[in-house]
Parts: structure tokens; sequence; C-alpha cells
């Protein structure tokens, strides 16, 4: 299909208009090419016409340069800087203009781009799992399962298994920090004032609290990146998607915290519950200075921190959400977790389609300024809170699957 693509690449010299305006003394060129994942053509002209799929970047990169730029698709400007990639979910012909503007050399010139469907049907599902990196938990090394010998690379593929595509199979994030980094065999684009892709967890409602939402709420946050040097790594910009928490006084921005491995000397030391083997199991540390345990509970005997870590701490960063587990029996045997309003993953039941989907429209940079962006090609999501609840365990995100909401 690429090699369809790059035939209709032809070069097209700019130099050819300018020259037949004006002499100027130099050639000018466009250097159009695309993202090396998406459309490979690299030439250094211009072609009149372009053909794309739909959901796949087109990145122009012009060798001219100036005092300033405007990139405009159907008279709208959409950018002004030097480079631009081009993305559409809907087919049709594009129009678009190029200019430098300066005094001296201004320069403009218009291309179309037709955006085609696919030859092969896009999944709306998962494609590919890049990083696993669950925090301790009392699921991890079960979901997905831990053999023997496992490299990070094994268990990558272990995650991508079970949440790829429809196979719906729950995978565990952990405590507070651990993610999984997901992308799809295209790019999830930004469609204005819509949700964009929806993620499966594991949440209900407690049934003895008919009317509230809830139960076993275990908010997870969500990162997105759009891959803007087009080499299919996420290597590139993330950005948090703003829930309903965001701005809360209870938020905690700019968290961090350091699992250390457990001793392998050490007694355990049981509560008087008899759900809890040892109290002291997994030791954390924090940036605010604070301090505590993963406890290890009676239902869930096996390693709980991430077995093909041969590192002795674990650290992990990002926003920390306020606990959001009651205790309603008082004496920590029965907990219920509150769902937060929207805007995070296993925090409603997987029914209510509108809570368990995200607007990459909610991006925000590090210090909240929202960010615009076309669209994701890594999908990120973490544990947002640092909680325990006596023999239920400590809170951790849990995920089955993913679906771009415009296929
Ligand atoms: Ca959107
Ligand atoms: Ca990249
Ligand atoms: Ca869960």
């Amino acid at each position: 299909m690429e090699r369809a693509y790059r035939r209709y690449s032809r070069t097209y010299m700019l130099s050819r208009k300018i020259k037949s305006k004006s002499a100027l003394p130099f050639l000018i060129a466009l250097l159009l090419a695309s993202c090396s994942n998406d459309i490979p053509m690299q030439n250094l002209g211009l072609d009149d016409v372009y053909r794309i799929p739909r959901m796949k970047k087109l990145q122009l990169r012009p060798a001219l340069t100036g005092n300033a730029y405007r990139w405009t698709v159907e008279g709208q400007t959409v950018s002004t800087d030097h480079e631009y990639i081009f993305l559409a979910a809907r087919e049709g012909t594009y129009s678009l203009r190029f200019e430098i503007i300066d005094e001296n050399t201004p320069y403009s010139h218009e291309f179309k781009v037709n955006v085609m469907h696919e030859e092969v049907e896009y999944s709306p599902y998962i494609e590919r799992v890049y990083e696993y990196c669950p925090a301790p938990g009392q699921f991890v090394n079960e979901l997905p399962p831990y053999e023997n010998g496992d490299s990070a690379d094994d268990m990558i593929r272990k995650a991508g298994e079970c949440i790829s595509g429809t196979n719906d199979v729950m995978i565990t994030l952990g405590g507070y920090g651990g993610y999984v980094t997901f992308g799809f065999d295209h790019t999830v684009v930004n469609e204005p004032g819509q949700n964009d892709f929806r993620i499966w967890g594991n949440c209900f409602y407690d049934m003895l609290m008919p009317g509230q939402a809830s139960g076993s709420a275990e908010p997870g946050i969500v990162m997105v990146s759009f891959d803007a040097n087009c080499n299919g790594i996420p290597d590139d910009p993330w950005y948090e998607l703003a829930g309903s928490e965001y701005n809360s006084p209870l938020t905690t921005k700019g968290y961090s915290i350091c699992y250390h491995t457990p001793d392998p000397d050490r007694v355990p030391v049981p509560d008087n519950s008899a759900s809890i083997d040892d109290c002291y199991y997994i030791r954390w540390t924090d940036n605010t200075g604070a301090e505590g345990y993963i406890p290890k509970n009676r239902f869930h005997p096996q390693n709980y921190f991430p077995a093909w870590i041969s590192d002795n701490t674990l650290s992990f960063s990002g926003t920390l959400l306020a606990p959001n587990a009651r205790d309603l029996s008082g004496n920590g045997t029965y907990y219920s977790l509150l769902s937060y309003a929207w805007g995070y993953v296993d925090n409603h039941p997987n029914e209510f389609e509108e809570l368990n989907s995200f607007d990459i429209s909610n991006a925000v940079g590090a210090d909240g300024t929202p960010v615009e962006l076309p669209g994701a090609d890594f999908i990120r999501v973490y544990t947002g809170v640092n909680q325990c609840c006596g023999w239920l365990g400590e809170t951790s995100t849990e995920l089955s699957k993913a679906a771009d909401l415009h296929i």
C-alpha cells in the first residue's frame, strides 16, 4: 500500500513558480516528507496532489525558511510553524496552502490532499502495547501471569495479548503510578467536541448503596501523546487528560513515589484480622515525606513486586488523586470506593459509555495549560490513587480493552 501511495508523489519543483515571477538567485524547493511509519515519501519538491489514507499523518517539511509561516486547510489557518502534519479522519479532497510570510521572498503554494479509505480496514481496538510497568500489587505477576525467566518484553507481549483486539482480558496496573502504554493501527483523531476513545475496566457500583456511584472505583489517569517526530515510538511529549478532579485542591500535582523490594529475610507481621499475612510487606516512600506499606493479604500469596524487575526500587511520578475509599463499617471490614465524576479509567461500570470515554481535547501541559492535539498515537493509563483498604488490598486500576470511537 505504501508503495502505491509513493507513486503519486510526483516531484514538482516549486522553483519553477518562483522563477516565473521573479529571478530569485537561488533555487527554492519544498521538502515534503511524510511520517516514516505512515506514508514514507521524501523528495525535494511538492506535488499538486497527494493521496493518503484517512487517520494517517502526512508530514510536511519545507526546506525553505522565512520570517513567518502559515498553513491553511480549507481557508482555515491550522499552523504557523515551519513544519506541519496533516491528518484527517474523514475521506475527501482537502485544499491546503503553505505560505512564507517574508518581505523579501514571500511565497505561497496551494496543493490538494485526497484522503481515501484505507486499503486494509483498520481495527477500532488496540493493536500494540508499548510499555507495561505495573507498580507492586496483589494481582501483579498474575494479571498477566509471570512465568520464570520472563523478561520485561515478554510481559509487554503478554499484556498486549490480553488487551489487544477484542481479547478483553483484564490486566492490573498495581498500586499508584503503575502504567501501560498502547496504540492503534492508525492515529486516534481528535474530533472537535467529541469523545475520541473508550477504555474498559472492571468497576462496579455497590448494590448496598443504591443511587450512589460508589463501589469498586479504582481511578486511572489517562495520558496521550502525538507521534510528532513520526518515528512510531512513544518518545514524544506526554499530556494528561484533565478529568473531573484535575483542579481539585485535594489533587497533588508532581507527585512521585518509590517502592522498595521486600527484604527476603524479614519475618512477616500478620494483623489480627486473619486477612493480612504481612502488614509491612512492600515499603514505599514519596516526595511529600510520607511513607507506608503495601500489605500482603492471605488471598494473594504470590510476589507482589514485578518479578521481571531486578532493581531494588521502582519509582513512578504523576498526578495523585485523593483517596476515594470510605470505610463504611468503621472497623475495616467494609469499604466502598467512590467514583469520581468523569475522566478516569476503571472508575464507573463499563455500561456507562460516556463515563468511560475520553476527549483528547482535555489534554493539558504540565502547568495545566490546555494543549490542542490533532490526535493520539500513544495512550497511557496509570493508577491515580495511593491507598490500601484492609483485606481489599491496595487500590489498582485494571483495564481489558480500548476502542477508537471514530472507526
Ligand atoms: Ca475530541
Ligand atoms: Ca515518536
Ligand atoms: Ca479495578
